[in-house]
């Protein structure tokens, strides 16, 4: 299997830790987006969206980070990262979905108008995108620190894809600056996931 990623997208970290994790060798090549490699011909046949990641499997050509990790753990002999009960396995797809659709959209507010823009020379940040972030991003992150309030885990008592979804977007924490101050347990619950050799392996910088 051939992933294709950006060493910097927090979106192609995720399947690059399920499969360390899940003793999965792949085949990579890095995707230049900034260069505009996304938008090439040979790309956009792999993934109309031209972005990354995207797994090939064969003839078999996946995007959305979600849908291929979720793809990984079936590839795996053996995935402790999927509990086998059917309500642990929609629970993990409820925080895939919630990732896309809420943490992940005002995660990237922060990364765009703190890390992008500069790299991209588009200007100073906006203070009113900020403010707008602040109001997203507070809503789920007061949601996430609840949760981990009461459970070391985001689904069941160990690691499982859940974690794995929707840890990466901070790795801008600090870069992009997110307003952390005060989420004691998203702060506990990453410093978890930041040990693991797996996330440490696929570090922009490893
Ligand atoms: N929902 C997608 C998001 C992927 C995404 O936005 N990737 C960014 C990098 S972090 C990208 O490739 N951007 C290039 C572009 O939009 O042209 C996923 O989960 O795979």
């Amino acid at each position: 299997m051939k992933l294709y990623f950006h060493p910097a997208s927090h979106f192609a970290r995720k399947p690059r830790i399920a499969a360390a994790l899940l003793g999965i060798e792949l085949e990579t090549q890095v995707v230049d987006i900034f260069a505009g490699e996304g938008q090439s011909p040979e790309y956009l046949r792999l993934n109309p969206q031209g972005k990354v990641p995207t797994l090939v499997d064969g003839d078999f050509s996946l995007w959305e980070s979600n849908a291929i990790v979720q793809y990984l753990a079936t590839r795996a002999a053996d995935s402790a990262l999927v509990p086998p009960d059917d309500r642990s396995r929609v629970d993990i797809q409820r925080w895939q979905f919630w990732e896309s659709t809420t943490w992940a959209p005002a995660c990237g507010i922060f990364i765009y108008e703190n890390v992008l823009k500069s790299i991209l020379n588009r200007g100073e940040a906006d203070a009113e995108e900020i403010r707008k972030g602040e109001e997203k991003f507070h809503r789920c992150a007061k949601v996430l620190n609840e949760h981990l309030a009461k459970h070391p885990w985001l689904v069941g008592d160990a690691l499982s894809l859940a974690d794995i979804s929707v840890a990466p977007a901070l790795m801008y924490a600090d870069s992009a600056r997110y307003p952390l101050e005060g989420y004691d347990h998203i702060g506990a619950w990453f410093d978890q996931i930041q040990q693991l050799p797996a996330w440490i392996s696929t570090s922009p910088s490893a």
